[in-house]
């Protein structure tokens, strides 16, 4: 039995495990606004029970899940546009993960190269929950039969346990149920780096702030930052083949190429042949030019959180309206019979 049509529809999420990064901003957030503006059926998740695979202090959590709310419609998402969600007021999505669970198998999970980085070398003291995590992202996508998914870089392997997840499902069960996603990995800050070293991924919960520039810093802090990131002691070539072995030149061009949605090449045809010194400035201005205009607009929706609060309940109320049927329609699969009445 087929169940498609699936109607385009999207969906992401981002973790409440610490302050909005620019990477998640220009990884994630902006590509949500566009997404939401060029007419699909958007879904956007603050996944809270994600954030809890590592220690979080309650009262940070709380106040991480509205700060997360208040960034998401600060830098454009549209409550009447876009279904805006916290994971934890949706049921559906951690039961959907309990069928996956069964599902996915433990060696796709020890592939998984995020638990590996994140639990270290000290896998055996790490939750469970962060082993698992996967197929509750998948859970999160496929509960709105979800057919794109616009992430980072860093999520594509994950993407693809999640397909495997709907292929086998619909293998075993001999029914075309969930759809296969398409991840929607593009533009120039697909992966934006760390500002103290090149190759790693700028991360919220990096152990230094000076990697990192935050959604709400300030302009000084911001112009601090980018002074004093990382770079080599060479002029900016004109071409990007230039970057090659430079990935701390490569991360701040790739950074003004996504703040100024121009091309790599064209940033590169403005300042190629000058050194960081003139370049650190212009990337300051851009940079605060864009954030600012955030920051503020946070701070603003901060000060409402009952008004937040009332904005995630409602984005959940629409939510269950596509999730119930869908979770119903799984169990009647599996055999599980419904509540008489
Ligand atoms: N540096 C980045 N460059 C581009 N995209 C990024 N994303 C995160 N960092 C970058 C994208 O943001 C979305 C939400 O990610 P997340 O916060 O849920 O999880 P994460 O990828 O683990 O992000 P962090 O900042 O590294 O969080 P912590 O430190 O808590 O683990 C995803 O689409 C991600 O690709």
């Amino acid at each position: 039995m087929t169940y498609p049509p699936f109607t385009p529809r999207v969906f992401s999420g981002i973790q409440p495990s610490g302050g909005l990064t620019l990477g998640n901003y220009l990884g994630a957030i902006k590509r949500f606004v566009n997404m939401q503006n060029a007419d699909f059926e958007t879904i956007y998740c603050i996944v809270d029970l994600h954030a809890i695979t590592v220690w979080q202090n309650p009262k940070e959590l709380t106040h991480n899940t509205r700060e997360l709310c208040a960034g998401f419609i600060a830098s454009g998402l549209d409550p009447k546009k876009s279904i805006l969600i916290n994971q934890s007021h949706v049921p559906e999505h951690t039961q959907l993960a309990w069928v996956f669970n069964c599902i996915a198998r433990v060696g796709w999970m020890q592939r998984m190269t995020q638990f590996k980085d994140k639990a270290g070398k000290n896998a055996q003291k790490a939750s469970l929950g962060l082993f698992c995590y996967p197929a509750l992202m998948a859970a999160d996508i496929l509960i709105y039969h979800a057919t794109h998914v616009p992430v980072g870089e860093d999520q594509k392997q994950h993407l693809e346990l999640t397909r495997d997840i709907a292929i086998k499902f619909n293998h075993d069960y001999k029914i075309d149920f969930f759809p296969i996603t398409e991840p929607v990995i593009e533009g120039t800050a697909t992966k934006v780096m760390s500002l103290r070293d090149g190759t790693k991924k700028m991360s919220k919960s990096d152990p230094s702030d000076l990697s990192r520039i935050n959604l709400t810093d300030d302009a000084e802090t911001i112009a601090k930052k980018i002074r004093k990131a990382k770079t080599d002691s060479d002029a900016l070539p004109s071409e990007p083949a230039g970057m090659k072995d430079r990935p701390e030149a490569q991360n701040l061009v790739n950074i003004y190429s996504a703040l100024s949605d121009q091309p790599v090449e064209t940033v590169l045809r403005d300042f190629g042949g000058r050194q960081f010194s003139d370049f650190k400035p212009a990337l300051s201005e851009l940079a605060v030019s864009v954030i600012s205009p955030i920051s503020k607009e946070m701070t603003n929706l901060m000060s409402d959180s009952a008004e937040i609060d009332r904005i995630l309940t409602y984005g959940a109320e629409q939510a269950r309206e596509i999730t119930e049927p869908i979770m119903k329609k799984t169990y009647e699969i599996t055999g599980m019979i419904a509540r008489a009445r």
